[in-house]
This record gives structure tokens, C-alpha cells and sequence, in this order.
């Protein structure tokens, strides 16, 4: 529930735990209602689910699975990772209205696959320069536009696990695939600053290890400046190269590209397919949470006090409590703040504690 409002008050642009805490509410009472619906909580054929249910659910399933002596860690690690709502968020335009099936299979591919991977499709705070779904063509001004050397340009749905939506399709001519020939188009002036000069971008090539040029030109008296990209992935499949523009003068104007994949010399036909090009962002640093200090907890039972920790505490045989409880007997919790921010006056925090009569004779067990 928590993840789905984190999800939903991203999605409205809101933050906070003022704000948040109504939504939870609507989350609760959704979630209560179809549970007594005995209807599934997440069910397929609607935009949002098919993107995130299966994500959720692995992160939902690692904690099951873990270790009683990793069960704190991996609680902590999935409850605290916001990629999923990052993603959806980021997405989010995508998603609006009706996106095709395959933007969404495309989509919830991509989401899986990042999330058992531990990897990260997105950029926060990323620029898409091109994403070949423009309402007007890069490609629409043939005087600006156009391919050179013998390149055999298309625009097709690549492959699922890359981009999203229409991607542009480079091929290099029969018998001469050693030369590849490239692609030219105008872009709107690319917003590079000091920190940001970096320009991503997804392909998917027929062959391993292969790079692509990619050449930014200016306005008649900036000079041009052409960077091979990092290498891309195994043959046939999405991976997400990266320009480095360091030399780049930010105050200048690039508002040009020349892409030229490289045929590295293998005398047969390539094919690449390029999509969400992409200046990248500076880091964000997330990650304003509370977590119990040290990883431990303390029970006064009413004249001593003993530290235990989270594992201990939330293992099946639970800890030992004194029998029966004083009523002086305090669950002690230290939280401690990670990051900066500030927490909304009247904060509360709920917990359930379970504490069972272990036996006649006398003594309890308290658990998570
Ligand atoms: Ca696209």
C-alpha cells in the first residue's frame, strides 16, 4: 500500500507526509474494498498494472524469501527503493491516453527486468533530445535532415526491452557493410550546463561491441565536435550507450546531430535500431527516510533493559519477554533520520507488536 501511494502522490506532483497521508487513506480503503471483493488486488488489462504489478510483486517476494538473518536488510533496501514510482513517473506521458500494447509490454519489460537486475533505465532529471515519436519529424525538413553514404533509414517499434514507441532504424547497404553511412537532423538547442554533458541513448545492433559517432554541429562558427559513444551490449539486444561531451562549450549552440554507427569492419549487413537520445541529468541523490538506529531495539521490562536486534526480534521464535509484562514495560525503537528533511509536526509512527504466553509456567515471546 505504501508503494502505491508513494506512486500515485508522485504522479500528482505531490510530497510530503501531510499530503501523503490522505492518499494512503484512499489507498487503505481501495485495498480493503477489494480484498472483500475477493477480487485479485492487481489484475491485468489496464495500463498502470501490466507496467508495475510484476515489479511490485518480486519486490514483495524478495522479502518473503529472505533470510531470517538478511530479513532487516532486504526489508530495508525494498522499502526504501522508489524505482518503481521513479519509473512510472518518468514514464508517465507514455502512459497517458492510450498507449499501444507494445509501449506497455515494452515498458513492463524494461521495469522487470531493471528491478531483478538492480538496474536503472531511467535518468532522473534527464532530457529526451529525440525521441523519433515527435508530432513533427526530425526528419521532416529534407534540407536539414536527411542520410549520407548509403544508409537505408526507417522508423519501426524496435524490439521489446529498449525504447518505447517508434525508434529509428538504421541499415547499411548489401555488400558494404564495413561503412555504414549515418543519419543528419535538427534538434532544439541541446541545454548543456558545467555538470551536464553527457548524451545517452538506447540501441539495439546486430553486433557485439559495436559504436556509434555521434557528431554535434552549431550554427556556421561552432566548430562541430564528434564522440564515439561507449560500446553497446551483446548482439541483438537494447543497451544504453553514453557520449561523453566534456570538451563542449556550454554557452555555444549545438542544435545539430550526425549519427554514424560504425560497421567495425564486418563485411555483412548491420542493423541498429536508436531511440530516447537523451542529455543526461546530474545525479539525484534520494533517500530521506527514517530507519531504527544501529539495527536494534531495546525492552525495558520494567527494571532492566536489553538490546536485541531487528533479526532477533522479527525471527519466528521472537524474544523472551518477562511473564507476566510489567506495566512499566517500554519497546524501546531509536529512529534516526537519513538525509535532510523535516519531519511534519504531529508525526506518528504505528507499529504492531504480537506477544504471545509462550507457556503456564511463565514467560512471553515478543515479535515483528
Ligand atoms: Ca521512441
Amino acid at each position: 500500500m505504501q508503494k502505491i501511494t508513494e506512486l500515485f502522490a508522485g504522479l500528482g506532483g505531490m510530497a510530503g507526509s501531510v499530503v501523503m497521508e490522505p492518499i494512503y487513506t484512499d489507498v487503505a480503503a481501495a485495498f480493503a474494498a477489494t480484498l472483500s471483493s475477493s477480487a485479485p488486488l492487481m489484475t491485468s488489462g489496464t495500463d498502470m498494472d501490466d507496467v508495475v504489478d510484476a515489479a511490485l510483486a518480486y519486490e514483495a517476494e524478495s522479502i518473503l524469501l529472505a533470510s531470517d538473518a538478511n530479513l532487516a536488510a532486504v526489508t530495508k533496501a525494498e522499502q526504501s527503493d522508489t524505482y518503481i514510482t521513479d519509473y512510472v513517473i518518468f514514464y508517465k506521458d507514455k502512459l497517458g491516453g492510450e498507449p499501444s500494447a507494445s509501449t506497455i509490454k515494452s515498458l513492463g519489460y524494461t521495469l522487470l527486468t531493471d528491478v531483478i537486475n538492480d538496474t536503472s533505465s531511467i535518468d532522473t532529471g534527464g532530457t529526451v533530445l529525440v525521441s523519433f515519436d515527435e508530432e513533427v519529424s526530425v526528419f521532416a525538413d529534407p534540407n536539414t535532415s536527411g542520410v549520407f553514404d548509403g544508409a537505408i533509414l526507417s522508423f519501426a517499434e524496435g524490439p521489446a526491452g529498449g525504447g518505447s514507441g517508434v525508434a529509428m532504424k538504421l541499415v547499411s547497404q548489401p555488400n558494404t557493410a564495413t561503412y555504414m553511412g549515418g543519419v543528419y537532423f535538427p534538434v532544439p538547442k541541446i541545454p548543456f550546463t558545467v555538470d551536464r554533458k553527457t548524451i545517452s541513448a538506447k540501441v539495439y545492433s546486430s553486433q557485439a561491441g559495436a559504436t556509434v559517432a555521434l557528431k554535434l554541429e552549431g550554427p556556421e562558427g561552432t566548430p562541430g565536435i564528434e564522440v564515439f559513444s561507449t560500446l553497446t551490449g551483446a548482439a541483438n539486444t537494447w543497451s544504453t550507450v553514453t557520449w561523453d561531451f566534456s570538451a563542449v562549450d556550454p554557452a555555444k549552440s549545438y542544435t545539430q546531430m550526425v549519427i554514424t554507427p560504425r560497421g567495425n569492419g564486418v563485411a555483412a549487413t548491420q542493423s541498429y535500431y536508436i531511440d530516447d537520445i537523451t542529455l543526461v541529468g546530474v545525479p539525484v541523490t534520494t533517500g530521506n527516510y527514517l530507519y531504527l538506529k544501529d539495527n536494534a531495539l531495546s525492552l525495558s521490562d520494567g527494571t532492566t533493559t536489553t538490546s536485541y536486534s531487528m533479526t532477533q526480534f522479527q525471527s519466528t521464535a521472537g524474544i523472551d519477554v518477562k511473564w507476566p509484562m510489567a506495566n512499566t514495560a517500554v519497546l524501546k525503537l531509536n529512529l534516526a533520520e537519513n538525509g535532510s528533511f523535516a519531519l511534519a509536526e504531529g508525526q506518528t509512527l504505528e507499529a504492531a507488536v504480537s506477544i504471545t504466553q509462550a507457556s503456564p509456567a511463565g514467560f512471553g515471546e515478543a515479535s515483528a
